[in-house]
């Protein structure tokens, strides 16, 4: 090697360092802020946080390896710079009620370039609410915390992380725009009641990639003003499946642009992918662009559903229709079981007929004893395509097919 190639090297390898450290986060462990086992993290968490927050270059808040009690948290930005929060441990939940009662167990708001990561567990230890949680037949019924809670939140990268039983909704993630969960875990049992996985709403640009979300009740659920919302090779299972909505019950709610459910698995699910939309209810709003595409239905009851008149528990009348307007529907590719024989539902509102809907190479077969596999199709006319198993809106009500 040439000695003047040499002394130019060794000439920028200070700079090259300097470089490197440039790039190093500052590290906020938490151990180092009166972090121990056994005791609540929450003030040694929420400390390192503010801290984190003032930090003129990006931040590392550390969760070491072991087991942690943190009983709540509430950590809000403004963050002056990126902030990437990393669990290794495991977060234990109280098992009973919240220091805050009205709050959730981890909340983050107003931050914009956040990362959590690490490998981490969040264990919400919601088996014994679960006991406690009537809330699908008693309106009254004591509202249990969501476990994380994400609002206002922008550029954040959510990654190989696990939630696990949660005592209500798993993650609430409201009013954020670009954020991408992947390799993102949410494990409860199949029974556990409302136990959402993932529910957005008021975002736009959100990606759930690569991830296994096993749960009592909507895998993701997606309600309105939700733009751009990426769901892809996500397996689901047990649980309720991907649902838009349901919508029509407010008068703020604002259209629902842009959903892509693409290259999913449901396992055993009792809904694959669903539009619900309430009848006799005042909002008028669309929803549009909706991409359903490769997805493999293994034993699911209700593969695909749009229910415009969806009431369930007969809690509401059938006397006006919904006047939410699904248009540009694309539903390509579905292939699997059905648990029942219905294996598609199209009920569009008589008022506001379903537009624009095309499907293509479907697939599904139903092997019980109950008939063949069916399809029902209220004011819809889709443009079918390639080959259909079973047959779609071949036996119509309302508006008939093309
Ligand atoms: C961060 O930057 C501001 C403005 O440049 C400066 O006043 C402040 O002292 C810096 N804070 C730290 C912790 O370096
Ligand atoms: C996030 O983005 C929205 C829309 O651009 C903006 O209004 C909001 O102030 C941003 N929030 C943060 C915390 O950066
Ligand atoms: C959407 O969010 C991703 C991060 O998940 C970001 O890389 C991308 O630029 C965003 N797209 C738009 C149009 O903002
Ligand atoms: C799909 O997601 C699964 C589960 O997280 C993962 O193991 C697999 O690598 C992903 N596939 C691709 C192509 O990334
Ligand atoms: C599609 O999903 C399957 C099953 O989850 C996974 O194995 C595969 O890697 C995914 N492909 C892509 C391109 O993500
Ligand atoms: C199929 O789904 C039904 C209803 O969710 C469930 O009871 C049954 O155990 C599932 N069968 C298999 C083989 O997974
Ligand atoms: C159509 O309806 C008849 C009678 O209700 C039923 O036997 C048949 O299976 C249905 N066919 C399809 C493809 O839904
Ligand atoms: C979101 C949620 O339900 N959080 C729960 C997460 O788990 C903790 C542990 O119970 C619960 O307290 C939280 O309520």
């Amino acid at each position: 090697m040439a000695p003047k190639f040499v002394a130019t090297i060794l000439l920028f390898l200070p700079l090259l360092a300097n470089i490197v450290n440039a790039q190093e986060p500052a590290i906020f462990d938490i151990t180092k802020y009166g972090a121990k086992p056994d005791a609540d993290i929450s003030q040694a968490l929420t400390t390192a946080w503010k801290e984190a927050c003032l930090s003129n270059t990006s931040s590392r808040i550390v969760i070491p390896p072991g087991t942690w009690s943190l009983s709540q948290a509430a950590l809000a930005g403004p963050n002056k710079s990126p902030i990437e929060l990393q669990v290794q441990g495991t977060l234990k939940a109280p098992v009973g009620q919240l220091p805050n009662k009205d709050g959730n167990w981890i909340t983050i708001n107003y931050v914009n370039h956040l990362e959590i990561s690490g490998g981490g567990v969040f264990d919400g230890q919601g088996t014994e609410g679960w006991k406690q949680n009537d809330c699908h037949k008693n309106k009254n019924c004591v509202k249990l915390p969501l476990n994380l809670s994400f609002n206002f939140i922008n550029n954040t990268y959510i990654h190989d992380v696990t939630t696990k039983d949660s005592k209500n909704f798993h993650v609430n993630c409201i009013s954020s725009h670009n954020v991408k969960f992947q390799r993102f875990t949410i494990s409860a049992p199949g029974d556990s009641p409302n136990t959402d996985g993932i529910h957005l709403g008021r975002d736009s640009n959100i990606t759930i990639i690569d991830s296994i979300i096993s749960t009592g009740d909507d895998c993701v659920s997606i309600g309105d003003e939700s733009t751009e919302i990426h769901i892809e090779n996500v397996t689901c299972g047990p649980g309720h499946g991907i649902s838009v909505g349901s919508l029509g019950s407010n008068t703020a709610e604002k259209d629902v642009v842009g959903i892509y459910v693409k290259n999913c698995t449901f396992l055993s699910t009792m809904n694959g992918v669903r539009v619900k939309t309430w009848p006799s209810a005042p909002a008028h709003l669309q929803v549009k662009d909706l991409h359903f595409e490769d997805i493999i239905m293994d034993n699911v009851s209700y593969p695909i559903i749009i229910d415009q008149e969806y009431c369930p528990h007969n809690l509401c009348n059938l006397k006006d229709p919904s006047f939410v307007k699904i248009s540009n529907v694309f539903i390509k590719n579905i292939r699997g079981t059905s648990h029942f024989p219905e294996a598609v539902t199209m009920v569009c509102s008589r008022t506001n007929p379903c537009e624009n809907v095309e499907i293509a190479d479907i697939d599904l077969t139903y092997s019980g004893n109950l008939g063949p596999t069916t399809t029902k199709c209220a004011n819809v006319k889709p443009t079918l395509v390639g080959k259909l198993n079973p047959p779609i809106c071949a036996n119509m009500t309302g508006a008939q097919s093309s």
